[in-house]
This record gives structure tokens, sequence and C-alpha cells, in this order.
């Protein structure tokens, strides 16, 4: 309730002649607690690194000072969202772990690839998947590992990569159940530097999209290269790496399919637990398929705080709400701007 200040003014007044019984009246106001943000506010033990979500320029593994305020602004997101249980993340990729950081979030997933290739254990000690799972949503304020841009978001684990490889069958499959499953978005860190033609992987991919998922992928890890598929289909949002500069990663693919950029350089997350959900493990990772995961744990925010949107609103708000980079405008390298997550959030609350 708020009271007016006449009103407040009034009443010190009357209870200050009370002065038999009330020796002196003042109002009392709140103050602060002089802890920095980002030693305070999470006890996960990997916090500091995450320039990506809050970059205070602190110094990732001794590769520079980072810029301040060169991130998505996911610590400032955190005020308006903390996601919701309703929304579900397909990770296509490598195995899911059952790492701790992500326990009670991961469904019953598929397996796309086993039936079509042999594997064995090399290509899950990896632990591709359970990077990207852990960029777009491991839990917070847990003691373990990281903090992901979205901490309620459910994972879909759908296995189209083993052996270190992926075929365009496997990942095709796994895109048409990830939308038979009702996955709102499909998280894909993978592809392939061919043209944009039809076929099964295109098929599969505007079927998905047709079926109201959003479509999130990586636009690959080689500049000299054209935006990989299925990042390339204009269904599909692609998605630029930067470094904790704001920079275009080096190692970035961009071009005019990109629609936005995101943190991919340096990206501590999560690793294979090799068996042992006790394990705790975290890594650094950079490239693309780290940058993408960012998001689509953005877009599991928005979709919670506004499930009637579709999947083309959802990517328009986020587009929008971008922080431009580069030239003015759209570009090659950056698309739209670099993702900032509290904009994109306060954008969908006051539209
Ligand atoms: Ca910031
Ligand atoms: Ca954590
Ligand atoms: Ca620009």
């Amino acid at each position: 309730m708020h009271v007016p200040d006449v009103v407040i003014v009034t009443a010190l007044d009357l209870l200050s002649q009370q002065n038999d019984i009330i020796e002196s009246v003042e109002i009392d106001r709140p103050g602060k607690l002089f802890q920095s943000v980002n030693e305070s506010l999470f006890n996960d033990p990997n916090y500091r690194q995450q320039y990506g979500l809050n970059n205070i320029g602190q110094n990732v593994r001794n590769n520079g000072y980072g810029l301040p305020d060169a991130d998505v602004d996911g610590y400032e997101a955190l005020r308006l969202s903390r996601g919701s249980n309703s929304v579900t993340i397909a990770i296509l990729d490598t195995e899911v772990d059952e790492h701790i950081d992500l326990q009670g979030r991961i469904l019953e997933g598929w397996d796309s690839f086993s039936d079509t290739i042999e594997w064995s254990d090399e290509c899950h000690l990896v632990g591709h998947g359970t990077g990207v799972a852990g960029v777009a949503a491991a839990a917070e304020n847990n003691r373990v590992g990281i903090v992901g841009v979205n901490w309620k978001v459910k994972l879909l684990p759908i296995r189209i990569a083993g052996l270190c490889e992926i075929t365009q069958l496997s990942a095709g499959r796994g895109i048409i159940m990830a939308a038979d499953r009702e996955a709102d978005i499909l998280q894909m860190s993978f592809g392939w530097y061919e043209p944009v033609v039809e076929g099964f992987l295109r098929d599969a991919s505007l079927y998905a999209y047709y079926s109201g998922a959003l479509l999130v992928a990586s636009s690959g890890n080689d500049p000299n290269q054209n935006v990989a598929i299925p990042a390339a289909y204009p269904e599909v949002m692609a998605i630029s790496g930067t470094d904790n500069l704001d920079q275009l990663a080096d190692f970035s693919t961009f071009g005019p399919e990109i629609s936005l950029a995101a943190p991919g350089v340096d990206i501590v997350t999560l690793t294979s637990t090799q068996g042992d959900p006790q394990r705790r493990t975290t890594v650094f990772r950079s490239g693309t398929s780290f940058s993408s995961p960012y998001v689509s744990g953005a877009a599991a925010h928005i979709m919670g705080l506004r499930p009637e949107l579709s999947a083309d609103q959802v990517r328009s708000i986020l587009e929008k709400s971008s922080d431009d980079l580069g030239s003015v405008g759209f570009d090659n390298q950056y698309g739209n701007g670099r993702l900032n997550i509290f904009k994109a959030l306060l954008w969908v609350l006051n539209p």
C-alpha cells in the first residue's frame, strides 16, 4: 500500500505531540548491503566465470579482461522470470547426462542414432550434449557447477549423434520426434556446410516448424564457410558466437542468415559425468554449439511468461530486443544483434 506523504507528515505530527509517552518520532528507511553482485547472488562455484550471463570485466581463463556488460543481461533477467517447467527444450545432440546440476529436469528421451549406426562410449565421454544443456538449463544456487539461463525448463534429450559423427538421417528423425513429443524449442548445435536444398533434413525442419516449435541452431565454427544447415534454413534461428568483448568469435560462421549472436568463447559449462551422477565436473567450451543454447533458454523464459505467443512471435521479440553490435542495424556477423534476455523479457511484460 502506498501512503501519501501528507498522511505520513500528519501522523508524525500527531505522534510527536504525545510527548508524555513518546520521546521522538522518525521514519525508518530501507538500506542496502554492500556486497558485489557476482559474489553474493549465486553460490554455484563457477558462476564468477560466466561472463556470458553477467560480464563485470572478469578475466576468464587469463585470456584477457572482459568488456563490462558484454553479456546477455542474465543477472538482470532473473528479476523478471525464473523460468517455467511447462516449457520443454529438446536437446538434439549427443547424450545429456544425469548431471546433478540438471537434476529433475531431464525427461525420458529418445535415441535416433543407435539403431542407424553402431556407437561406442567414445563419443559419450565428449559430453557435448550435457554442455549444451548446461548453458540453457543448469540449476541456480545449488552449490554445483554453473548457473543456466533458465532454471525450470524441462529438457528432452534426443540423441542424434554418436561415434562423434552425425548423419542427416539421424538428425532429421530426431527433429521429427522432438516435434511429435511437443517440444517447444529445438536446440540444434550441429550442422553441415551445405547449401539449402530440399531433402529429408529440410522436410523435417519444416515439419517441426509447422507443428509450432521454435528451431534454434548454431551457425557453424568456420568463418570461411556459409552458414551451415539447418541454421541457414529460413524457419530456423541461426546463432553466431561472440567473446567477452562483444566481438564476433574468430571461429564463428556468419552470413545473411544470422538471426542473433550470443556468447560462445570460453563458456564454462557441465560435462560428462562418466556414469557417476555425483560427478560435478565443469569444463570450458568454445563454439557456436554453446552460444545457441543461450537463445533457447531465453526463448523458454518468454514462452513461460506468455504461453500464447507463437514461435514466430518469440523469435521476433528476441531479435527486436537484442543489442545492436557492429554496423548499425542488421549485419551478417551479429544478425539483429547480441541476445539480451533482460530486454526481451521487458518487451514481453510491457509490449
Ligand atoms: Ca550485463
Ligand atoms: Ca548450479
Ligand atoms: Ca549491427
